[in-house]
């Protein structure tokens, strides 16, 4: 094993489903990673030890994904000079409004690379760290262009399926049209109420 090049900060152990796409990822790359839970809010000093020795670790890149007032990212990147990838979780009553914003509107110097929202953003942090790593990693650079054609792949496999579903109904549909027309169901007679002299309707007193 060789030392991690990717470290993925989380906020909470809360957000852990969500940042395990990430690793997913990065295992899938063959991209050695680290992971922590680190609060700008609630650990600060740690966060601040965590991003200043960072480089000096190995790290190439940073993501780092928090929910709420998702401040992490941010803190993380202006502690550091390496490329820093935010991911916004949808875990507050403001489905993730809130963290998309504040981990994407930073000020001018400071950038977060921000990914959607949620599970589809982590694992977008890990392709995308993977794709700042292959910009000098051959081995990298050739299994991203691999992931890319299985991908591509997987789609026309979904849509060759989805042809072939369609035209079964389709020919189901036919089967039902040539079978003979169940003989049509007599209608009921409807009743009518007739007056009779000397008899009242119903709901009617008799005055007789
Ligand atoms: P708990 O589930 O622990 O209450 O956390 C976390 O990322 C999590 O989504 C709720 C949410 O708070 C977020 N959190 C932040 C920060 N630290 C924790 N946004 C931060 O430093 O920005």
């Amino acid at each position: 094993m060789g030392k991690p090049l990717v470290g993925i900060l989380m906020g909470s152990d809360s957000d852990l489903p969500i940042m395990q796409e990430a690793a997913a990822m990065l295992q899938e790359f063959g991209i050695e990673y680290e992971m922590t839970i680190a609060s700008a809010h609630r650990t600060p000093k740690k966060v601040l030890e965590y991003t200043t020795t960072a480089e000096k670790r190995g790290l190439k890149v940073l993501i780092a994904g928090a929910g709420w007032a998702a401040h992490l990212a941010g803190v993380v990147a202006s502690h550091t000079t390496l490329p820093v990838i935010g991911v916004p979780i949808d875990s507050s009553p403001l489905k993730g409004l809130d963290s998309l914003l504040a981990t994407a509107q930073m000020p001018g110097g400071v950038p977060v690379a921000t990914m959607s929202l949620g599970k589809g953003g982590a694992k977008n942090a890990g392709v995308f760290a993977a794709q700042i790593l292959a910009v000098s990693d051959v081995k990298i650079a050739n299994r991203i262009k691999v992931f890319k054609v299985e991908m591509e792949r997987d789609v026309e496999d979904k849509a060759k399926r989805l042809i072939a579903l369609s035209t079964a109904v389709a020919s189901q549909k036919e089967v039902f049209a040539a079978e003979p027309a169940a003989p049509a169901k007599k209608k009921p007679r409807r009743r009518r109420w007739k007056k009779k002299t000397g008899s009242s309707a119903p709901g009617q007193e008799s005055t007789s």
